[in-house]
C-alpha cells in the first residue's frame, strides 16, 4: 500500500478511458482517498460511476481557463480537506484547428494563447492555490508528452505548450522545495483517450510507436498510473522536478531493431 493514509485530488478525469482514470484506480488500489475535479457538469455522468467504484464522495467543478472557478473549487475542497498530500494535473488542450495541418501555417496567437494557458499555466495556477493546504511531504505531478522535446506531425503548437509544461514542473519544484513539497511529471506514450480520439491518424501513430517501441507495444492508462502512483508516494521522496518517460521506452530508441535485418 503505498499512499495508505494519504489524501490525492485528481484532475482531468473525463471518461474511463482517460489517463486520470487509470491514475485513480492505482492511487486507490495503494490505499490513498481521493477526490476529483471535473471541468463542467456535462462530464459528470462520467464521472459518476467511476467516484462510486472508488469510494470518492469529493467531486468538485473547476474549469481551469477560470481564475475564479479554481479558487471556488479550492474554498469547496477546504471543507472537507483542510490539508491534502498530492495533486494530480491532467489537463490538455489546444483548438482542433490547432492541431492539424502545418505548424506554420495553423498556428494563431489565439490558439498559441489558449494551449498555453490550459495546458501549462494551469499547473501553476492548482500549486499556487492548493501550496496553504499542502502537508510537509506532499507531491504534485502533471502528464506531458514526446512532443515536448521532439516534432511530429500535428501536434504543432501542443508541443511547445508541453515544453513549456515541463520547465513549470522544474520551477514549481525549486519553488516549493523548501516546503518539502516534491513536483513531478510523467511523459506517456500515445494512448486513445477522448483527447486522442479527434486526432486525424491516431490508430497509424499507435501502429508507429509499437514498431519501435523496445517493448514493441503502446502502454496503458494502468501503466501510468502504477507510475503516478510511486511518484506520489514517500518512495520518491527524493524525485523532483523530473520527467519520467513511461512510454515502452519508445523515446530511447532512435531505430527499431527489427526493421533493419
Ligand atoms: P482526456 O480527454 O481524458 O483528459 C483531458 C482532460 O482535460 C479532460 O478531463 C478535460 O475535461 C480536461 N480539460 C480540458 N480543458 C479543461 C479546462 N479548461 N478546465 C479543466 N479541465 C480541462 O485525455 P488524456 O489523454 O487522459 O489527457 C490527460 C493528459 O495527458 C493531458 O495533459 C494530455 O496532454 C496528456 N497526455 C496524453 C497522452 C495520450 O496519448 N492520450 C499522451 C501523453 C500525455
Ligand atoms: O496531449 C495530447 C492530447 C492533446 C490535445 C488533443 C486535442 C484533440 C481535441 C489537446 N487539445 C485537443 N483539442 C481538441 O479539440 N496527446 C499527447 C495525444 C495526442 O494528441 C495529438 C497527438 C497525440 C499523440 C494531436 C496531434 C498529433 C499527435
Amino acid at each position: 500500500m503505498l499512499l495508505k493514509g494519504k489524501k490525492i485530488l485528481i484532475s482531468g478525469l473525463a471518461n474511463k478511458y482517460s489517463i486520470a482514470a487509470g491514475i485513480a484506480h492505482a492511487m486507490h488500489r495503494e490505499g490513498a482517498e481521493l477526490a476529483f475535479t471535473y471541468q463542467n457538469e456535462r462530464l459528470l455522468k462520467n464521472l459518476k460511476p467511476i467516484a462510486e467504484d472508488l469510494n470518492v464522495d469529493i467531486l468538485i467543478e473547476s474549469d481551469v481557463s477560470s481564475d475564479e472557478s479554481i479558487e471556488n473549487s479550492f474554498k469547496e475542497l477546504k471543507k472537507s480537506w483542510p490539508k491534502f498530500d498530492g495533486l494530480v494535473h491532467s489537463i490538455g488542450f489546444a483548438p482542433a484547428d490547432q492541431l492539424e495541418g502545418d505548424f506554420v501555417d495553423v498556428t494563431t496567437r489565439e490558439g498559441f494563447k489558449i494551449a498555453h494557458d490550459i495546458s501549462s499555466y494551469s499547473f501553476t495556477a492548482l500549486a499556487k492555490s492548493a501550496k496553504p493546504m499542502l502537508n510537509d511531504g506532499a507531491a504534485l505531478l502533471t502528464l506531458t508528452y514526446l512532443g515536448a522535446i521532439q516534432t511530429l506531425p500535428n501536434y504543432n503548437v501542443m508541443g511547445l505548450a508541453k515544453a513549456s509544461l515541463e520547465a513549470n514542473t522544474r520551477f514549481l519544484a525549486a519553488s516549493l522545495g523548501k516546503d518539502n513539497i516534491r513536483v513531478n511529471a510523467i511523459s506517456a506514450g500515445p494512448i486513445k483517450t477522448l483527447a486522442a480520439s479527434g486526432v486525424k491518424n491516431f490508430r497509424k501513430m499507435l501502429t508507429q510507436h509499437s514498431s519501435r517501441a523496445p517493448l514493441g507495444r503502446t502502454v496503458t492508462t494502468e501503466e501510468v498510473g502504477n507510475a503516478a502512483a510511486f511518484l506520489c508516494s514517500d518512495y520518491a521522496s527524493g524525485i523532483t522536478g523530473e520527467i519520467t518517460y513511461v512510454d515502452a521506452g519508445f523515446n530511447t530508441a532512435a531505430m527499431p531493431l527489427n526493421e533493419i535485418e
